[in-house]
């Protein structure tokens, strides 16, 4: 039977980044997710009789959303609701389940690599029938609308088994329980020259991939170990856990410690990895070298045509405004497209609909391609393996030899988390105000070049995305940007990303915060963080 439930709605459910995030007792609060859910439906068309994708991370509060997520699908007409046992989807395979299976959208339960657990991160988005997430035309509806809504319809029937495989009809829709990494393993398959992978592990190749207990664990075990033959323990943490461990299933040099200083050892193995609690970030660490997101772009874009996938050539490249330009280099000297987006993978997905992009990424340790419509981890870790598989070189001679043609972008984040929030608005408001009279002021030996608030029109739907990040240019290409992020749920965090542009081989070895030193003081300088923020120094960098 259906119900209509009356609820009154909350002020603060604005998609950020990537859906809505918050801490699970804020998600807890009566009707808060059933309201959102109510929201996305309500914001859409068409969607009678067609069929719903639900997956999660598997962090705290998974299930039950997924339990509400179902029955208010079957309350609102849905026809079908595909869900992956134990409620499991990383987010790139719920990508790839709603284009193989041409669902009308897909409902995915994350908060990626924030922490898990029942005071922790929860969040839900909805992505459409590409694959991809939903684009601001639609979170800003939803928004609209949870600011209004007055009640949801749900079915009262008992709560699915998400823990076999099975089709149900239930009320008149079907439920179909599915394996979560069949249909993703079999894509990474045509994609990628598993021989030629498999071929190099058995030659002693020794590769460590680190699921941080969150959603790759499965998808990894089944591709690394059993697929592609890597000896058992090569994947690590592959147990997904509602809390990953109490760990942040962040893959970066500072949650990724354990990792990098391994990978920096004496007996390392040849080539370290790791991904975050839904699956789309790729941490990539060579032995004895870790690859910045934006180098791991350029060298996969330059390098793609080496997997079967893309051995006809790739059409462009996109990345996100705060990406260092590395990419750039390879598409100037290829005489394919480049493109500059916000951040966000909701902004690559017109590009790829329309065959303008074929590899995307963003120096959030993110990368991706037209096979899907999200940045997806596993799929960029089996990209590198195919490539050192093919070249036969390591890590390290690869990204030194991509150096010496191209030039190398010495690329930097500092974050600082849970800054005071109008402490943070004041700064970036400042910024603003500041950026005509920027232009020919001087920082020590640099000097401002152009300055804006970044804002991208974008070339297929013509829609136009204001207020994007702050960029101030330096003359001789270095340059330093500043935004919040759009994905914390605990105060704001200021991002500042710094990059410097050295095209001298001999001068390609220093060490990277050394490198940017003069623009990281000038940042601080322009900025005023110290005076605005109280802080001494980031909480992160990567
Ligand atoms: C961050 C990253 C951004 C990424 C987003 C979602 O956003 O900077 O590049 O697309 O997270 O990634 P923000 O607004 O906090 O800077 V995930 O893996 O959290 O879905
Ligand atoms: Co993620």
């Amino acid at each position: 039977m259906i119900k209509t439930v009356s609820t009154t709605p909350y002020a603060d459910q604005k998609p950020g980044t990537s859906g809505l995030r918050k801490k699970v007792p804020e998600f807890q609060r009566p009707n808060y997710a059933e309201n959102f859910i109510q929201s996305i439906f309500d914001s859409l068309e068409g969607y009678q009789g067609k069929c719903l994708v639900i997956g999660g991370d598997g962090r705290y509060y998974n299930r039950d959303v997924i339990q509400k997520a179902i029955k208010m699908a079957a309350a609102n007409g849905f026809g079908k609701v595909m869900v992956g046992k134990g409620g499991i989807l990383s987010t790139p395979a719920a990508s790839h389940i709603i284009r193989k299976y041409k669902a009308f959208g897909g409902i995915i339960l994350s908060a990626s690599h924030n922490p898990g657990g029942p005071t922790e991160d929860f969040g839900i988005k909805y992505n459409i029938g590409n694959g991809g997430p939903a684009p601001e035309k639609i979170t800003d509806a939803i928004y609209e609308r949870s600011k209004v809504i007055d009640s949801y319809k749900i079915s009262d029937f008992p709560d699915i088994n998400l823990d076999r495989i099975a089709r149900e009809d239930i009320g008149g829709m079907i439920v179909s329980v599915i394996d979560p990494v069949e249909d993703y393993a079999a894509l990474m398959e045509e994609l990628f020259d598993f021989g030629a992978i498999r071929n190099l592990i058995s030659l002693g190749f020794r590769l460590c991939f680190d699921a941080m207990s969150a959603v790759t664990g499965p998808y990894a075990k089944e591709i690394f170990e059993i697929r592609l033959g890597a000896p058992d323990g090569s994947v690590r943490n592959f147990l997904p856990l509602p809390d990953f461990g109490g760990h942040h299933p962040d893959p970066n040099l500072v949650h990724c410690k354990e990792l990098y200083d391994e990978m920096m050892g004496d007996d390392a193995p040849d080539f370290g990895a790791a991904s975050d609690g839904d699956g789309d970030r790729n941490l990539i660490i060579g032995k004895g070298i870790y690859v910045t997101p934006s180098d791991s772009l350029a060298i996969l874009a330059a390098n793609a045509n080496l997997a079967p996938g893309y051995s006809h050539g790739i059409a462009g490249i996109a990345r996100s405004m705060p990406t260092s330009g590395a990419a750039d280099r390879v598409a100037e000297k290829r005489g394919i497209g480049m493109y500059e987006t916000p951040t966000g993978w909701k902004f690559f997905g017109n590009l790829l609909d329309a065959g303008m992009a074929t590899i995307c990424g963003e120096e959030s340790s993110g990368t991706g391609s037209n096979h899907v419509r999200e940045k997806d981890g596993l799929w960029a870790v089996l990209l590198w393996l195919n490539i050192l598989a093919v070249r036969g070189e390591s890590v390290v001679d690869i990204v030194t030899q991509h150096w010496a043609t191209y030039g190398r972008n010495y690329y930097s984040r500092h974050d600082y988390e849970g800054v005071d929030t109008d402490a943070a608005n004041g700064l970036i408001a400042a910024l603003r105000e500041k950026l005509p009279t920027l232009p020919g002021t001087k920082y020590g030996d640099l000097t401002v070049s152009a300055a804006d608030d970044f804002a991208y029109h974008d070339p297929v739907d013509k829609s136009v995305s204001q207020h994007q990040g702050i960029r101030i240019l330096f003359e001789g290409g270095s340059r330093v940007v500043f935004r919040l992020s759009g994905t914390g749920t605990t105060g704001a965090t200021l991002r500042v990303y710094i990059e410097r542009y050295e095209p001298d081989p001999t001068r390609h070895n220093i060490e990277t915060q050394e490198a940017l030193a003069d623009l990281i003081t000038a940042a601080q300088e322009i900025a005023d963080i110290k005076g605005r923020t109280g802080r001494d120094a980031p909480t992160v960098i990567t």
